[in-house]
């Protein structure tokens, strides 16, 4: 029998005898890879902490003990030591487990997450309710070093080090973010391991160990037997956590049961705020994630054996990301005023592609939307054209950046939002159904949607001629696979397209919904004897008044289709136009999100079920068009 089929929860985990647990992690290992190898999913951080998460659940009394997991994406072995091996096929399938930790999925899972650098303020706060509310428990946050590079997990050090409450934080370090990590932070934690800030200390070790209370001779025992194999392995004082206000223990090696045992049994006697540091590799185990651990941090299926991509017997329409990189580029060879900016994720927003031609001219801020923005407006208010690209979903966290210190000013900040609408597998924390929202209500800005890649890249094109802030949304995944014009071509502010022409009703579609309204409209006018008029309502502000008043005018029905939510949306926009003028003939019908949050599922699937692909266009149209 194997070991996992013995483990319904962690208290069997914690009868297993130590040397057992190097089989038990072997187990959990195949079993994410193979669930990831099929369905995708976040695969080298999870395979990363394998001997960590089980060396948590082993010594801590979990869930009376609380792990609160970063990103959440890590959390793999995590769902699987806690009841869900059995279900741990159906991950990230319509109705099947979240990628992400979920309260409503397990009470072990302590905070929902998915935006990272989370942790710490959530367990801080987990840890001040525990205290108030009387109740015994260990408060454990797990956060990688990338994580660690943004301003809340910053915050939330500041303010735990200076409360002195029971609060434990893993530092899961890596090196890596997606890519490889960046900043001061990064750099200082890797002095940290190549010996620098070890070496310097090493020698009163044993003196500092010692002197810290309930820890004493065996724990310099296993310090000793953890240097031998393990570069540097110390309690050093003078780091910066210490001066903070946190204990400070480790580098020590991640993916040895032995030493992590220990050191979590140690310091469960420990009071006040600790940092423990702890080395693991991305990727571990699985030959080609170690090998490439940011082609394996988030993937689709692929196959085990050689980690490649099932071959697709078609060429793809290129992504739109793809065509952001390349105009990006194209336009930074045109105009030595454009930079590129990214937090985090070169390779997802595509800015690395300027990078291998403008390197100097492309920064990456790290886990850092807010201060990736600010710094945006200070390049702009300096004669610079930044270009911020950052996936819809994370541009949230920097919505006052947004507002105070690019709008205010109306800075010339081109807000590049990849990812936008449905995202799919990764769920609600991922999906970017809020930006028409969120931005539509700012002064100053505009924002523009495009209906396919080659839009877009006339869309990017056309942000250089506006003096002010844009935000351009665009879908995660390929294009449609349409011509791409050689020529960028500006789209003058504000102007709307008529597709299609049709007497009985008009279609004011958004982007993603442009395509599949004029599938909608053809069936309509061949099957059901109805014309719509198609309009691609490209910019979501500013509105084409003169357009939208005569489709209001001669048209009794208005069809508004938006892949965002209906609240503050595009559709809300055009019925403040109507409000504010008086222009009441039409009756108008919207499409979009509903008012609670879209469960994960595939694009298609949820697109469906929102009725924003072809078939709910149509339905919708016939439903009230008489
Ligand atoms: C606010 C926010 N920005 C960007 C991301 C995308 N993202 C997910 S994981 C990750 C890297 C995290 O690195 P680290 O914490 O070191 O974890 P690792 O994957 O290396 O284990 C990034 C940038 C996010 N989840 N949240």
């Amino acid at each position: 029998m194997k070991l996992l089929e013995k483990i319904q929860d962690p208290a069997d985990l914690r009868v297993l005898r130590i040397e057992d647990l190097p089989h038990l992690a072997a187990e959990i290992r195949s079993l994410i890879i193979e669930t990831v190898a099929r369905n995708g999913g976040h695969l080298a951080s999870s395979l990363g902490v394998v001997e960590l998460t089980i060396a948590l659940h082993y010594v801590f009394s979990t869930p009376r003990d609380l792990l609160v997991w970063d990103v959440g994406h890590q959390a793999y072995a995590h769902k699987i030591l806690t009841g869900r091996a059995q279900r741990f096929a159906t991950l990230r399938q319509a109705g099947g487990l979240s990628g992400f930790p979920k309260r409503d999925e397990s009470e072990y899972d302590t905070f929902d997450v998915g935006h990272s650098s989370t942790s710490i303020s959530a367990a801080l706060g987990m840890a001040l309710a525990a205290e108030q509310l009387k109740k015994r428990q260990r408060t454990i946050a797990i956060i990688g070093d990338g994580s660690m590079t943004a301003g809340l997990a910053f915050e939330a050090l500041n303010h735990a080090g200076s409360l002195d409450r029971d609060l434990i934080v893993v530092l899961n370090d890596n090196e890596m973010s997606i890519s490889p990590n960046v900043g001061a932070m990064s750099a200082y934690l890797n002095r940290i391991l190549t010996g620098s800030t070890v070496n310097r200390l090493r020698h009163d070790v044993k003196s500092v160990l010692t002197n810290i209370p309930r820890v004493g001779e065996s724990f310099f025992k296993m310090v000793k037997r953890a240097e031998e194999s393990f570069k540097g392995f110390v309690i050093p004082d003078g780091t910066v956590f210490e001066d903070l206000g946190f204990q400070y223990v480790g580098p020590m090696p991640g993916h040895d049961f032995v030493t992590l045992i220990e050191t979590f049994e140690n310091i469960n006697h420990l009071d006040g705020p600790i940092l423990l540091h702890v080395v693991t590799k991305k990727g571990k185990g699985y030959g080609p994630a170690e090998v490439d651990p940011a082609l394996f941090h988030g993937v689709g299926p692929f196959e085990v054996a050689s980690g490649r991509k099932p071959d697709s017997p078609e060429k793809s329409p290129p992504s739109y990301t793809f065509v952001f990189g390349r105009t990006l580029t194209a336009l930074a060879a045109q105009d030595e005023r454009v930079v590129g900016i990214t937090a985090a994720m070169p390779a997802g927003t595509g800015v690395e592609m300027m990078a291998e031609k403008f390197p100097d001219r492309v920064y990456d801020v790290g886990i850092a939307e807010q201060h990736g923005v600010t710094m945006a407006a200070g390049m702009a208010s300096r004669g610079l054209r930044p270009f911020v690209a950052i996936y819809s979903t994370f541009m949230q966290r920097a919505f006052d950046q947004v507002l105070h210190d690019v709008a205010l000013q109306n800075l010339p900040v081109t807000l590049c939002l990849d990812r936008a609408g449905v995202v799919g597998e990764d769920g609600p924390t991922h999906h970017g159904t809020f930006d028409l929202s969120y931005l539509r209500m700012i002064p100053n800005m505009t924002i523009m949607a495009p209906k396919d890649e080659n839009e877009l890249q006339h869309m990017l094109f056309t942000t250089l001629k506006i003096d002010g802030p844009v935000a351009i949304r665009y879908p995660r995944g390929n294009g449609l696979g349409v011509a791409m014009e050689k020529e960028f071509k500006e789209l003058p502010r504000g102007s709307w397209e008529v597709l299609r022409p049709g007497r009985d009703a008009v279609i004011l579609a958004v982007g993603s919904c442009v395509a599949p309204a004029l599938v909608a409209a053809g069936q309509l006018a061949s099957e059901d004897g109805v014309e719509c008029q198609v309009v691609n309502c490209r910019y979501v502000k500013p509105f084409d008044e003169e357009l939208l008043r005569t489709c209001l005018k001669e048209y009794k029905w208005v069809f508004i289709f938006e892949e965002n939510v209906v609240a503050g949306g595009f559709g809300g926009g055009v019925l403040e136009f109507m409000a504010a003028r008086n222009l009441w003939s039409a009756r108008v019908v919207i499409t979009g999100l509903p008012d609670r949050f879209v469960p994960h599922g595939t694009p298609a699937q949820l697109r469906h079920d929102l009725g924003l692909d072809s078939v709910g266009i149509r339905k919708k149209v016939l439903e009230y068009y008489q």
